[in-house]
């Protein structure tokens, strides 16, 4: 019998097993069956654009394309597909327009500050410019049931969340399907601005709350250049690093805020076995070696590796003290996401994360 496998077959189920590992859903087969008509409609192409070329004048040549695309065509979610080139240049935005500074009462400063600490897209931002932003900011109230972002409208205003909870809703066919919840903490309505394309998608509150507003020119001037940046930076190893593949396009950009680089010189020790675990690590340059430390104080090796891309989080997984020594090999680079954003970022990952750390087992029963 010649059995011929049909192309995208491997891609296909590969990506409805990642699906089912996130979402454990309570029925497989109704999932499955929501999950391919998506699937199938989603290879229709949807009319809003998704695909931005973005020009990088950092380094000089060719501009830099694909700045955000969908991982593959069976994505749950209603991906758009249509590729619409718009050219795009954060350094020439930069308009000559007045600071804008809304006063603010010492209590209003109070609450926006602590806001504004955790937005991680602000996480690339000098300290005179987290000023400029608390300055730029104005105090919004809104009601339950008020559609603060409509989906397709043109991008007005960036928000952080002050109090309240709100929904964030994807046109489905027709129908709003809920696609996250942000609960008293977070920020929403940079990607219009950023990317200058429609809203992406609605946002609603569904209690009560209070929100800080930024405008588009404010948020354009202080903001955009440097999260942009740093989201560019980021992109490649994101995509490069397997587990991760299990995130959604929106949710890979904001683990990209979240990271840090930090350097380490040849020899110097990136985590301690014993130590408790303050986050994890994906690997952006260089080598390194993985050691345990027996009871009676031996240090033995149990790996030396190039091609590791990420380490650090079976302690976080496990909520258990580090399992073993790391150590940088000649000069490396690291991007370290700090716990609290693990367990936001990376919920969906963690189920892939703990199957593969039982390859380290494995490899370590074997030495
Ligand atoms: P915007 O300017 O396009 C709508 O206006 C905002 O909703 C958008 O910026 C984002 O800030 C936000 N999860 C959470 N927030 C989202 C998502 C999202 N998509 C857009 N916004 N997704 C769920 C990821 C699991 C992506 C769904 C396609």
């Amino acid at each position: 019998m010649n059995l011929e496998i049909p192309e995208g077959l491997g891609d296909l189920l590969r990506d409805f097993t990642v699906a089912v590992l996130k979402e454990r859903p309570p029925d497989l087969y109704d999932f499955a069956v929501e999950y391919f008509t998506t699937a199938r409609d989603n290879r229709r192409p949807k009319e809003v654009p998704m695909y931005i070329i973005v020009e990088d004048d950092d380094e000089a040549g060719e501009p830099d394309p694909i700045m955000f695309k969908p991982r593959s065509s069976t994505s749950r979610y209603a991906r758009r597909q249509s590729v619409s080139a718009e050219r795009y240049n954060p350094e020439e935005d930069d308009d000559e327009d007045e600071r804008v500074v809304y006063p603010k009462t010492d209590g209003q400063r109070e609450r926006l500050t602590e806001a504004v600490c955790s937005i991680l897209l602000f996480r690339s931002l000098e300290p005179e410019q987290i000023q400029e932003v608390l300055d730029a900011m104005f105090e919004k109230q809104v009601h339950p049931g008020e559609t603060v972002i409509q989906q397709g409208d043109d991008g007005d205003n960036f928000y952080v969340i002050d109090t309240g909870v709100y929904d964030v809703l994807v046109n489905v066919k027709g129908d709003e399907k809920k696609v996250y919840q942000f609960d008293n903490k977070g920020s929403f309505g940079e990607l219009a601005l950023m990317y200058n394309m429609p809203r992406s998608a609605t946002v609603r509150a569904t209690t009560k709350g209070t929100l800080w507003a930024m405008d588009r020119n404010s948020f354009r001037k202080i903001v955009l250049k440097s999260a942009f940046k740093k989201r560019k930076k980021f992109e490649a190893l994101l995509e490069s690093v397997n587990i991760l593949q299990c995130l959604d396009p929106y949710e890979r950009m904001t683990l990209a805020d979240a990271l840090v680089t930090q350097t380490y010189e040849d020899g110097q020790a990136i985590i301690r076995q014993g130590d408790t675990a303050d986050g994890m690590y994906f690997v952006e340059d260089g080598k390194i070696r993985f050691t345990i430390t027996s009871s009676d104080g031996r240090e033995q090796e149990i790996a030396k590796q190039s091609t590791t891309t990420y380490f650090g989080e079976i302690a976080l997984i496990n909520n258990k003290p580090r399992t073993a020594n790391v150590y940088a090999v000649g000069k490396v680079k690291v991007a370290f996401l700090e716990r609290d954003c693990f367990e936001r970022l990376l919920g969906p990952c963690v189920e892939i994360m703990k199957r593969n750390s039982q390859l380290y087992t494995m490899y370590a029963d074997d030495q």
